[in-house]
């Protein structure tokens, strides 16, 4: 059984559904801006910074640097739009007890988040003060699927990568626990995390136990 002595968790698609209000966003500016984009070309941009997935979807059209800003600026407002009305009743079924369930264990728990809006977030869920650590889109430079991230998120804490479970949502954060060399958990269909060690279909069905005793 492995020494797990902290817990990762995404944010966005884990503990919260701002996947549907960053979908929404980009949507929104892509009408605007004529450029071809759907929920399926969506899926790509999970967990995906905000500049990165500016470039995925804008799949190659030049633009000039300041227009990228304020094409990523505007998108960002639209995004800050839609989480005014953000309260405790968005976070996700059993990602609290989740959190509760890894503190009782004796395990720190930090949020391991691509986002720049992570701290407004977590405000806005009441969720700030559960977590030892916040390590979030202003804290590395290199995104997911880089380690970088969650690597900082326990460096953080003072835990060995080793002994970290990361719950991601996306691809490219089971790409960076992996990389972290951290224990992964996925979230959601087969499509997207299946190359996690772990996979649950929903946040409330994962089993800390479960991935104990079926990790080395
Ligand atoms: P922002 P996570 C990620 O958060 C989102 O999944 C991704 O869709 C977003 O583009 C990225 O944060 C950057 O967010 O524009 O707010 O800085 O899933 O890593 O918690
Ligand atoms: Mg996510």
């Amino acid at each position: 059984m492995p020494d797990v002595r902290a817990v990762i968790f995404d944010l966005d698609g884990v503990l919260t559904d701002t996947a549907e209000y960053h979908y929404r966003g980009w949507q929104r500016l892509a009408d605007e801006e004529g450029v071809p984009f759907d929920r399926e070309k969506n899926e790509a941009l999970r967990g995906v910074s905000r500049n990165e997935s500016l470039l995925l979807l804008l799949d190659g059209r030049e633009v000039s640097e300041e227009a990228f800003a304020e094409m990523a600026a505007r998108k960002n407002g639209y995004y800050l739009e839609y989480l005014q009305d953000m309260s405790p009743a968005d976070l996700l079924p059993g990602a609290v007890a989740l959190v509760e369930d890894a503190k009782a264990r004796g395990w720190k728990v930090a949020i391991g988040s691509s986002s720049k809006n992570a701290g407004f977030v977590l405000d806005a869920l009441g969720i700030t003060e559960l977590f030892d650590a916040v390590a979030d889109g202003h804290s590395v430079d290199r995104a997911k699927p880089e380690p970088d991230l969650f690597l900082e998120a326990a460096a953080m804490l003072g835990v060995p990568p080793e002994s970290c479970v990361v719950i991601e949502d996306a691809e490219s954060g089971v790409d960076a626990a992996i990389a972290a060399g951290m224990i992964a958990v996925g979230v959601g269909p087969e499509e997207r995390v299946g190359h996690a060690p772990h996979r649950f279909a929903t946040v409330e069905d994962i089993d800390l136990d479960q991935v104990l005793d079926t990790t080395d």
